[in-house]
Order: structure tokens, then C-alpha cells, then sequence
């Protein structure tokens, strides 16, 4: 096949007349009409010099244009960057020079900070507003609505998500067409989707939950979708009744829970809610059946190796479990130090191997190498078990990361940030409960001698190098940190002081 992803994802439909894109305000975009731009805007990127493989990174708001983005590089064979709209100047930064990226789309509103990163790193620059507008798709209105699609085959790459490390520094993870397409066609099949679909899509889009998930598995299977900016509970409440699937993060679920208008009945043309991207607690999924009738569906994945298990569609979904391994997916359970298989039932790290496993981190051979065994299985990180009838158990994580409202924040990204500031010694960033982001970040600071240090200004400060969602919710003074005999700082015993913060 000339170019499996695109062919399979999008040109199945170019002649469809039946809509693809239903947006809040009732317009409605086919998948013809969609398709007619996405050549328009392949045409550009050949215009503008780029070579399939070389990437376009993409800071944009969630718009029906922002993904026509996503299916235009597919269809020229560039690489998609997306980035998202939330990071500071600084992180987006280092996105661009560490990618190489040839082109940078971003909003009119960053133009002037973005512009001066861009063409340092010698990158072209273009606009792409949340309506449509700018000056990308003002220089796509004359070009030609078909376009010959550039032949990529399954072990090319598409896509580079950069996802946070456990030492600070992002590390963009390299997908290749292969690992979407495969996945995209289990997930289809598994829950079971159809042209008679209509998925509520109030995720964003550059993540792979929003982005691969929902959209490949819509496109592969001809379904709509709400396309809606942002999940806002109004929105989403008003809308169900005319959607036939969700996917969220846990914190859509315990929204909706919390307004009494989310009723068995508003939720009764639904046939299916997925849940991902961090743990849903068993009394969520238990309150949800109760009030709905519907047993939320719950998944596992990760940038770097798109879905790896799913509660069963049929079969029994249990709460606090992430399901089985997907079809052609492999799971295995082993020991932290030596790496063997342990035995069923024991506690351990996840690991993980098949179609959907990425190809590694760009230009990081030895990060690749310490998270990518040479047999192909995958270190997620993630610590489980599995039970007797199969069903694996997420039960903690064998790396600092927080996971709040779904976004993954790393805290030594954090902390090398807070340790620079005026008057602090050293620091420790945690993840505490939260009631609606499940968890959220504190920052404990120790001072130095005889210094107190300003924690206004370091609010402030943490503003220019951090995206909003990464920000500290509270800044807390310690005298020092707790350490264990190896002076090794216990972030188990902080976050056991600081659980009840936000509860
Ligand atoms: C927004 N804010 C957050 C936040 N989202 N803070 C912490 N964590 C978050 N996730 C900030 C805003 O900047 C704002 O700051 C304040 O919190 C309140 O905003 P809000 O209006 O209540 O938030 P909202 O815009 O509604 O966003 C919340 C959310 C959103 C949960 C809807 O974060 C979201 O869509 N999350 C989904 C993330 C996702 O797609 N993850 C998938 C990763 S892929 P202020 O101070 O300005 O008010 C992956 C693999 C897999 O993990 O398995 O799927
Ligand atoms: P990301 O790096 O953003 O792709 O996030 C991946 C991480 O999200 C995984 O390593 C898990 O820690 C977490 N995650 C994803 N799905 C679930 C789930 N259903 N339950 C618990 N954690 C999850």
C-alpha cells in the first residue's frame, strides 16, 4: 500500500459526503470537505520545501484545522509534532531546536515569542488561529484540493510526541505508522466501533489518548465525532444525548458525577465510556454504574506504546483494573533489578511488547536503550500485577511522576527549576490527592540558612519556565527533607504528611 495510515485512516473516505466533524455550534464538516483542505494543506508543506520525514511542530488550539494539520502531514509523509497551546516559550523552545523541526505552526497571540525561537533553530514560521484563520491557511486557499498522496509505508515514522523524564528532560518519542495503525485496528475491534458512532471528543489533541485514540479509531471505523474545543461540563452535558460513545480522563468522569443534571437518562443513548490516561477510582466506577447503569470501560496505555490493555467490551469491565493485553499486545510482569518474568500474582514492572511499541527516543540511543529491551519489550515504568483470570492491576509506579487530570508531570522538572531560585537550598516536588485533578503538585522547599525565601516571586518565576498545569499548587517550608540511610530523599513519607492537602 502506497501509504497505509493515510490510505486506511482518511482516503477511505474521500468521497464521503456523510459527515466526519460535528463542532458545538451545529456546522458540520464532512469527510469529503475535510479531506478537499487536508490537500490543500499538503500542497503547502511541498511549497514551503519540506521533505517527508522532517517535522512540523505544532503549538494550536483544538480545531477541526488542527487536525487537518495532523492528516495533511500524514498524507506528505512529515513527521507531526503537536505541542500543547499551555507550554511556556522556554519548553517550546527546547521542542523545536531538540526536533529539528523544519516548520513551526502556533497561534497569531504567540507569534512574537515563538518567532525569535523559530528562526534560531532556522525553522519556518506560519500562523493557525482556534477559527481557522491565519496566515498557513490563508496561503492554502488557492491550492488544489486533491493531492497525490506520498508513499510511506508502515515503518515510517508519523508522529513525535515528546513526553517528560525522570531526569527532566523531555524526550520525544518516535511513533511510527505501523504502531498507530495497528493499534487504531484492535481498538476498533475490541469496542466494537461503527460507522453508526458518534464519539463524544472533548479531549485534546496533542496527546494520544485525544489524538490517536479517539481520532484513528473514529476514522478507521467511519464514525463522527463532537468535536468539541475543551471538555467543559455544560457543553458535554448538553450534547450527550445525541453522542453514542465518550473517552475521558477520570477527571471527565467525576465531573459529570458531580452535577446532578448527569442522569440515567441523558446518559441513555450512550453505548460505550472509555476511561484512561490515569487511575479511575473503584468508587468512581461504582458511582457511574449506579447512577447511569453503564460500566465505564477502562484502559492502559502510554505515549510511547499507544494502548497495551482494555477491559473486556462483552465480558465482565472491573473496576480497578485496566483489563487485558490487547490482541497482538504482550504484558509481562518481572523484577525490578534482574528483569525476569515473575510469577502470576506478584507485584512488579510492567513491560510491554508488539506492534504499537514506539521505535525510541529521538537522538536518545541511550535512554532508548535503557527503556527498550533488545527483544523488543518495553519498561513502561508502571508497577502491576495480574490475577488469575488475566485481569492486570496498575498498583503504583517505579518512576517520579505525577499524573494530574491526566497530564503527566514529571517533578525533577520541577524541582531543577525551584532549586535555582533566590534563598532555596534544595527541594522536593510531590503529587497529592486531589478531588478533581486525582492528583496535583506540591513543592517543598528548604531554605537556606538564615534566608526566607519569597514564595510569591517564585510563583511568579515558575510562570515564565512552566506550563500552568505543571505549576505547584502550594509551596510548603520545610527545615529539611526526610532522607533514608542512602541520603536519598523519601518522597513517600512527604507525600504521607502532605496527603490530606486538597481533601
Ligand atoms: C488545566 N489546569 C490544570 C489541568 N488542566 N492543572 C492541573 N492539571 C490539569 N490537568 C489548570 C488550568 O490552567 C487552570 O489554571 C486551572 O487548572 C483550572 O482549569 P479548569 O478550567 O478547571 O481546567 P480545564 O481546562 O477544565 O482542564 C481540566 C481537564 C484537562 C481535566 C479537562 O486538563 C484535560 O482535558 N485533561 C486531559 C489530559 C489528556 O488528554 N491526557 C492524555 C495523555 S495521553 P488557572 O490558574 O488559569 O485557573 C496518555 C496515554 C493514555 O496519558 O493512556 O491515554
Ligand atoms: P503518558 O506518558 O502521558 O502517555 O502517560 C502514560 C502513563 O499514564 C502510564 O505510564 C500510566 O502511569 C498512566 N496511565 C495510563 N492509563 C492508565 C490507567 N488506566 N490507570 C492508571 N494509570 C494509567
Amino acid at each position: 500500500m502506497a501509504n497505509p495510515l493515510f490510505d486506511i485512516a482518511f482516503g477511505q473516505h474521500v468521497s464521503k459526503t456523510t459527515p466526519f466533524l460535528r463542532l458545538p455550534d451545529g456546522e458540520v464538516i464532512t469527510h469529503s470537505q475535510f479531506l478537499q483542505s487536508v490537500s490543500r494543506y499538503a500542497h503547502l508543506f511541498v511549497q514551503l520545501g519540506l521533505q517527508p520525514g522532517e517535522r512540523v511542530a505544532v503549538q494550536i488550539a483544538k480545531s477541526p484545522q488542527a487536525l487537518m494539520v495532523y492528516a495533511a502531514c500524514v498524507q506528505s509523509g512529515v513527521v507531526f509534532l503537536p505541542l500543547n497551546p499551555a507550554y511556556t516559550a522556554e519548553e517550546v523552545s527546547y521542542f523545536i531546536n531538540d526536533s529539528g523541526a523544519r516548520l513551526v505552526l502556533c497561534d497569531e497571540r504567540s507569534l512574537e515569542s515563538i518567532k525569535a525561537i523559530a528562526h534560531s533553530a532556522s525553522a519556518l514560521i506560519e500562523t493557525l488561529n482556534a477559527d481557522g484563520s491565519g496566515s498557513f491557511t490563508q496561503k492554502t486557499l488557492s491550492l488544489p484540493g486533491t493531492f497525490d498522496t506520498v508513499s510511506r509505508s508502515e515503518d515510517d515514522l508519523a508522529a513525535f510526541l515528546y513526553t517528560s523524564g525522570t531526569t527532566g528532560r523531555s524526550k520525544g518519542a518516535m511513533l511510527t505508522q505501523g504502531n498507530l495503525l495497528s493499534n487504531a485496528r484492535v481498538l476498533v475491534d475490541q469496542w466494537q466501533f461503527t460507522s453508526d458512532d458518534v464519539l463524544l471528543h472533548a479531549l485534546p489533541i496533542f496527546h494520544t489518548h485525544g489524538l490517536f485514540v479517539a481520532t484513528n479509531v473514529c476514522l478507521l471505523a467511519g464514525s463522527s465525532m463532537l468535536f468539541l474545543p475543551k471538555f467543559e461540563l455544560d457543553v458535554v452535558l448538553n450534547l450527550m444525548p445525541t453522542a453514542t460513545t465518550m473517552m475521558g480522563v477520570p477527571t471527565f468522569y467525576t465531573r459529570l458525577l458531580s452535577d446532578q443534571r448527569f442522569t440515567r437518562e441523558l446518559a441513555g443513548h450512550m453505548r460505550l465510556f472509555v476511561s484512561g490516561s490515569a487511575p479511575l477510582l473503584s468508587e468512581t466506577h461504582v458511582q457511574f454504574e449506579e447512577r447511569t447503569g453503564h460500566r465505564i470501560l477502562e484502559r492502559y496505555g502510554m505515549t510511547e506504546t499507544n494502548m497495551i490493555t482494555s477491559n473486556p467490551y462483552s465480558g465482565d469491565r472491573r473496576a480497578g483494573t485496566v483489563g487485558f493485553a490487547l490482541p497482538g499486545v504482550e504484558i509481562k510482569i518481572t523484577d525490578s533489578s534482574s528483569g525476569t518474568s515473575l510469577a502470576q500474582g506478584e507485584i512488579g514492572d510492567i513491560e510491554v511488547r508488539g506492534p504499537n511499541v514506539f521505535q525510541g527516543y529521538w537522538q536518545m540511543p541511550e535512554k532508548t536503550a535503557e527503556e527498550l529491551r533488545e527483544d523488543g519489550f518495553f519498561i513502561t515504568g508502571d508497577l502491576g500485577q495480574i490475577d488469575k483470570q488475566g485481569y492486570l492491576q496498575i498498583v503504583g509506579r517505579n518512576k517520579d511522576l505525577i499524573i494530574s487530570g491526566g497530564y503527566n508531570i514529571y517533578p525533577k522538572e520541577i524541582e531543577l527549576i525551584l532549586d535555582k531560585e533566590a534563598g532555596v537550598l534544595e527541594s522536593a516536588v510531590i503529587g497529592v490527592p486531589h478531588p478533581d485533578f486525582g492528583e496535583t503538585v506540591v513543592g517543598i522547599l528548604v531554605a537556606e540558612e538564615q534566608v526566607v525565601p519569597d514564595l510569591d516571586a517564585i510563583k511568579q518565576n515558575i510562570g515564565q519556565s512552566l506550563a500552568k498545569f505543571k505549576h505547584p499548587q502550594k509551596l510548603v517550608l520545610m527545615p529539611e527533607l526526610p532522607r533514608n540511610t542512602m541520603g536519598k530523599v523519601q518522597k513517600k513519607a512527604l507525600r504521607e504528611r502532605f496527603n490530606g492537602l486538597f481533601s
